[in-house]
């Protein structure tokens, strides 16, 4: 097992509830979620007094009002979480140049060569979040450990204000105990397909060949076979590569003709493109995202050899896609997205077959 380098991932604790309840001081230590309340908003996220009431991100409200009548609803300020975000970026930065933000209140940092002479990665993320604390008066969580597989599992075990360090002594038993659905990157789908065949646990896990959880889960189920033994050897990348390019669009009401699909889909396909044409980049794979009134969500994806640089492509692809699902489009559809992947800007071969192209 590869196990030298010293990864922390840094984690703020309800991010943009945090920072409400701190400008606010009428609102904290109440349930409060930043979002709409509105008929079809979700909650963005829920204070930690909310989240004792079931509510979570990404919950439609009208759900989270019921469950906790006395909610209370917060518009975001998103230019005050950019700036907090460039606030904590810049003490990173103090640390190490390696650093990976994931959005904008969480990082990757590698600090196996650092810039401060500290004699532990423990104590460099206790100091990053005692200098969080102090700049911003909001809190974070750290995980510690030697790759990114583990720090950002481990970010998540003593939130809020917390720190967790998976050392490589540890790392066998914390996977084996780890339960499926708080490995990073098995998302709720898949814990739901690894549940089926009887996997609940890292140590279920481990059970299972790398043929196996190649048949089940494609290329993916090599990294799930590597994690579920600590191994991990993605560097922590600081310049952050676009992996996907996408637009979607929730509708004010649910659909479920395909003519009318059809037409939104349509407009998505212009909207995409005209990013796509934005950043003079080319997909490989296109991805369709129908999310139904129910709330369930399900993606239909094709992949060509070559790059798609014809929009009447994209959009045939597209119409291609959504024709696959017609048979569920009673249900009633909230939401179309499209987005593509296999980016001719992801890796320098990619580049170059497409230079040959044209
Ligand atoms: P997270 O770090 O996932 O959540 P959090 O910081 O609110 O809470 P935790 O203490 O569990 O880390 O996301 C960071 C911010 O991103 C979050 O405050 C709001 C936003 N967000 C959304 O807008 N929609 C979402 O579905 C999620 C997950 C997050
Ligand atoms: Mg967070």
């Amino acid at each position: 097992m590869e196990s030298n380098r010293k990864i922390i991932h840094i984690d703020m604790d309800a991010f943009f509830a945090s920072i409400e309840q701190r400008d606010n001081p009428s609102l904290r230590g109440k349930p409060i979620a930043v979002g709409s309340p509105d008929p079809r908003g979700v909650v963005a996220t829920a204070s930690y007094e909310a989240r004792k009431y079931g509510i979570h991100s990404a919950m439609a409200s009208q759900l989270a009002k019921k469950k906790c009548p006395g909610l209370i609803f917060v518009k975001p300020h998103f230019d005050v979480y950019k700036e907090v975000s460039r606030q904590i970026q810049s003490i990173f930065s103090e640390y190490t140049d390696l650093v990976e933000p994931l959005s904008l209140d969480e990082a990757f940092l590698d600090v196996t060569y650092h810039k401060k002479g500290r004699p532990s990665a423990t104590l460099i993320a206790l100091e990053i979040k005692q200098r969080i604390l102090d700049t911003t008066k909001l809190t974070a969580s750290a995980g510690v450990s030697f790759n990114k597989f583990l720090a950002k599992v481990a970010s998540d075990i003593k939130k809020p204000n917390g720190i967790f360090v998976v050392t490589p002594a540890d790392a066998n038993t914390f996977i084996s105990n780890l339960e499926i659905e708080k490995f990073f990157g098995v998302g709720k789908v898949t814990a739901e397909k690894f549940h089926r065949i009887g996997i609940r646990t890292g140590q279920d896990l481990q059970k299972l060949e790398r043929m196996d959880l190649i048949r089940l889960f494609g290329k993916t189920g090599n990294y799930y076979y590597d994690i579920a033994r600590g191994i991990d050897n993605r560097p922590v990348n600081p310049t952050y590569i676009r992996k996907s390019i996408g637009t979607e669009e929730t509708f004010d009401q649910d659909f479920s003709d395909l003519t009318t699909l059809n037409g939104k889909l349509n407009e998505i396909g212009e909207e995409l493109w005209v990013r796509m044409d934005k950043r003079k980049t080319f997909g490989k794979t296109l991805t369709l995202k129908i999310k139904y009134a129910d709330f369930e969500q399900n993606t239909r994806s094709k992949t060509f050899q070559s790059f798609i640089t014809q929009k009447e492509q994209m959009k045939s692809t597209a119409m291609e896609l959504l024709l696959n699902c017609k048979n569920e489009l009673f249900r009633g559809v909230r939401l179309l997205g499209l987005t593509f992947s296999n980016l001719n800007t992801e890796s320098t071969d990619d580049a170059i077959q497409l230079t040959i192209e044209f």
